[in-house]
């Protein structure tokens, strides 16, 4: 099978995509399916994902419109549906874009078919409020004037670089993303999560914090994300986040809630180049410290984060993870420090603030940043250079 696989690649993509007209019955599609799926599938989890060749991701692709199109054969049911969606994020997610995004595409008739979960009962605020979010978690701490991060309403593009772009130092912006429709029209809850994003396919990470063991990550919809890890419906205190980057690829009802902040404009890249990521979680979720190579806008959309900053400069006093993988996270739990172990943790200058909704924290290139969601929280950063 293997030597087979091996001999077809080259013309398998090409060929996959003339099998599609050619009449198949469903039943045939089905299986070509599958055998696609099952031995690309190994390709995909052979050696590090970096090395996996495009093409392999392609033929995976293929697969699954392949299985798409069995599934949606004749008449199809609500389960049929939801597993042709499943199948299109797998592609997605996992694959490379084909046929001018056909995944995508498909996608998004697929959803509007499906039937929606009703809003949960009684619920004005669409089930944000805390009394349906059960988690318990610790208050913020006492904020200290001296280390407040400072705040200033809507300034000028040039006011805001030559005061703190120019000079990396951090501030909180205000009022400059009040007009997204993600406050208004589309204000953002966990019913309309639902409707918009419900029944798609995203990754999860599993656990507090990802410096901890038995952190992992896995894929869920986000409905059961919602039910697991936010509304806490299952056994056990467990703890998931919804941070990433193709969120907003796969869902772009609601890349169409949020602008990208202006102030970006200041930087050299393109606006192609501005990686948006979503960080959806419960209140205690923890992101430990750690830096990013790029200047990032982080906007707070539901609930408040509290976040603590280090400058660059005392790096050193952060005590880095020696290994390669986490060389950019420190090894010291900011809220529980073990000072034994890491005595000059204590002599860092700080700042920190609690990021309410409505509110943008500037944070510059490679500042260290650690952040702890005080409720349910949604925030959006914009990472950008
Ligand atoms: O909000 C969070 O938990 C982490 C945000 C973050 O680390 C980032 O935007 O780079």
């Amino acid at each position: 099978m293997r030597e087979v696989g091996e001999h077809l690649r080259p013309w398998l993509t090409p060929g996959l995509r003339q099998q599609l007209y050619s009449g198949l019955s469903a039943h045939r599609r089905e299986q070509t399916a599958q055998i696609i799926l099952d031995f690309s599938w190994e390709k995909l989890n052979t050696g590090t994902w970096r090395d996996v060749d495009k093409e392999w991701r392609r033929i995976y692709s293929y697969g699954c419109l392949f299985k798409v199109t069995s599934l949606c054969n004749g008449e199809v049911s609500e389960a049929k549906l939801r597993e042709a969606i499943k199948t299109c994020d797998m592609g997605l997610l996992m694959g490379a874009s084909i046929m001018d995004d056909i995944l995508q595409s498909l996608v998004g008739i697929l959803q509007n078919k499906v039937k929606k979960r009703p809003a949960e009962e009684g619920s004005p605020d669409g089930g944000m409020s805390a009394k349906k979010v059960k988690r318990v978690c610790n208050p913020a701490p006492e904020l200290d004037p001296g280390t407040a991060v400072p705040r200033i309403q809507c300034p000028s593009l040039e006011h805001f670089r030559s005061d703190f772009l120019a000079l990396q130092k951090p501030v909180i912006l205000e009022g400059i993303i009040d007009h997204w429709p993600a406050f208004k029209d589309h204000r953002w809850s966990i019913d309309y999560l639902r409707t918009v994003a419900g029944c798609r396919t995203v990754p999860i990470e599993v656990g507090s914090r990802y410096t901890d063991e038995e952190w992992s990550q896995t894929l869920l919809t986000v409905n059961e994300f919602i039910d697991r890890y936010i509304l806490g419906k299952e056994e056990g205190n467990c703890m998931g986040y919804l941070a990433q980057h193709q969120l907003f690829e796969q869902v772009p009802e609601l890349k169409a809630d949020i602008c990208i902040p202006d102030y970006c404009c200041l930087g050299e890249g393109d606006e192609d180049n501005i990686t948006i990521n979503a960080w959806f979680g419960p209140a205690g979720t923890v992101s430990p410290l750690h830096q990013d190579p790029q200047q990032n806008f982080l906007a707070q959309v539901v609930g408040s984060k509290y976040i603590r900053l280090y400058s660059p400069q005392d790096s050193e006093k952060l005590y880095p993870h020696q290994s390669q993988l986490l060389h950019n996270t420190s090894q010291v739990d900011v809220e529980n420090p073990d000072v034994v172990r890491f005595p000059d943790f204590m002599k860092a200058p700080y700042q920190d603030c609690i990021l309410k909704p409505g509110e943008v924290l500037f944070i510059p290139v490679q500042y260290w940043h650690y952040v702890r969601a005080l409720d349910l929280s949604f925030s959006v950063s914009f990472w950008w250079s």
